[in-house]
């Protein structure tokens, strides 16, 4: 299993998107493992974004992520993190597909409604950055053997 880090962005927020675009990933059978709001402070959004310094949009992008509170998620499940980023969708609304969150909710450019992380080595880097270890847990889902194959996949 792999956890990952989703951020439901202020514009996800702003127009009251949220528990439908969380509700995608729970239907699709990821566990929420860690859920919080906050009010990002600027330098851990620098941090966040750090590979992306110095790119023209980057100045927006941290002004925007700090605009407004964000919901921050752990998910967790089989694939986590490729899982995730296909439910995104393209990082560009206008080129998104339909299905996929950025697909439905959104046209803009910058303002995609959620972050994924882009790796397994991100994932664990950016949930270190916005999670404590106790703010994650490790409850078994009731459910987990109608999610997965209990032969096939859970024995593994
Ligand atoms: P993704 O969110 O799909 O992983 P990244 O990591 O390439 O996309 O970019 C991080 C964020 O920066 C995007 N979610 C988007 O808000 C913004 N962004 C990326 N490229 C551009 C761009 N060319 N113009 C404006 N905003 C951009």
């Amino acid at each position: 299993m792999e956890t990952t880090l989703l951020i439901l962005k202020p514009d996800a927020l702003q127009r009251r998107l949220a528990g439908r675009i969380l509700a995608r990933f729970e239907e699709k059978g990821l566990q929420i493992v860690g859920l919080k709001m906050a009010h990002l402070r600027r330098e851990l959004v620098e941090e966040h974004y750090a590979p992306h310094r110095g790119k023209p949009f980057y100045e927006n992008l941290v002004r925007y992520m700090t605009s407004n509170p964000v919901i921050l998620v752990a998910a967790r499940g089989r694939n986590a993190v490729r899982v995730c980023r296909s439910l995104l969708g393209a990082t560009f609304g206008y080129d998104a597909a339909p299905g996929t969150i950025r697909g439905d909710f959104g046209i803009s450019k910058s303002m995609n409604l959620v972050h994924a992380s882009d790796s397994p080595e991100s994932a664990e880097r950016e949930l270190g950055l916005f999670f404590q270890g106790y703010e994650i847990f490790d409850s078994r889902p009731a459910d987990l053997e109608w999610i997965y194959d209990p032969v096939e996949e859970l024995d593994e």
